[in-house]
C-alpha cells in the first residue's frame, strides 16, 4: 500500500514536471481529468485510487493540489516546470518575503539575483519556517530576505498561489539581504 507521501511526491512529479512520463497531458491551466490521471498512473505501474487522490489533496501539508469544484479535474497549485498558466492574480505581498536556499548557491545569487531556474517563477514565502525547510532540502541553509515592498514600488509583479506561495519572475540582487 502506497503512503500519502509517496503518492504526493508522484503527483507533484507528474502534475508539475513530467506528465509525459505517464503518457498524459495537462491543459493550458495545468488541469487534467482525474480519470485520465488514474489510468496513466495504472499503465505506468503506479496504481492508485480516486479515494487516495482525494485524501492526498485534502491532507497535503502545503495544500499542493487543487480539485475542480466538480472533482473531475486536478492540478498542482504551484511549482511547475512545464509551461502552464494557472491564472495567478497579481497581489500585494508583505513588505518582506523569505527564500531558503543552500550556501553553495550564494555567490551565484549575489551575482545574478534569484532566478526561476527550471520552474515558471521564483518561489518566496511569508514564513521563515517554510523558507528554512525549503532551503534545507538543497544543503546547508542560507536564509535570504527579499525586499518585496521595494520590488513592488519599482514595478515588479507578485502573484499568490492558491496555497499561499508568493511567486515572481526574478529577484534582482539589490532587493536581497544576505546572511552575514
Ligand atoms: C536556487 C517547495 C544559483 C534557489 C517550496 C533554489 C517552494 C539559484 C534552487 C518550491 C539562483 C532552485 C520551490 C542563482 C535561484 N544561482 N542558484 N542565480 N537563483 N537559485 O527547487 O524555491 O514542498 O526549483 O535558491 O515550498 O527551492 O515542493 O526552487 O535553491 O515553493 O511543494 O536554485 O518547492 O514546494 O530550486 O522550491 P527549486 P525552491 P514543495
Amino acid at each position: 500500500m502506497k503512503s500519502e507521501i509517496q503518492i504526493s511526491k508522484f503527483l507533484s512529479f507528474v502534475l508539475r514536471h513530467r506528465p509525459d512520463e505517464i503518457g498524459v497531458q495537462l491543459d493550458p491551466a495545468g488541469w487534467i481529468d482525474v480519470d485520465e490521471l488514474l489510468s496513466g498512473c495504472k499503465q505506468h505501474d503506479f496504481e492508485i485510487s480516486r479515494a487516495q487522490i482525494e485524501s492526498v489533496v485534502k491532507n497535503s501539508d502545503k495544500q499542493r493540489f487543487a480539485l475542480s469544484d466538480d472533482k473531475k479535474r486536478i492540478r498542482a497549485n504551484q511549482g511547475h516546470s512545464v509551461p502552464v498558466d494557472p491564472g495567478y492574480e497579481p497581489a500585494t505581498p508583505p513588505a518582506i518575503l523569505h527564500h531558503g536556499t543552500a550556501t553553495r548557491f550564494i555567490d551565484s545569487i549575489r551575482a545574478t539575483g534569484l532566478s526561476k531556474r527550471t520552474r515558471t517563477h521564483v518561489h518566496l514565502s511569508s514564513s521563515i519556517d517554510t523558507a528554512r525547510a525549503v532551503g534545507e532540502r538543497h544543503g546547508k541553509l542560507a536564509l535570504l530576505e527579499v525586499d518585496a515592498e521595494g520590488m513592488m514600488r519599482d514595478g515588479h509583479i507578485f502573484y499568490l498561489s492558491a496555497n499561499g506561495v508568493w511567486l515572481t519572475e526574478s529577484v534582482p540582487w539589490k532587493y536581497i539581504k544576505f546572511p552575514t
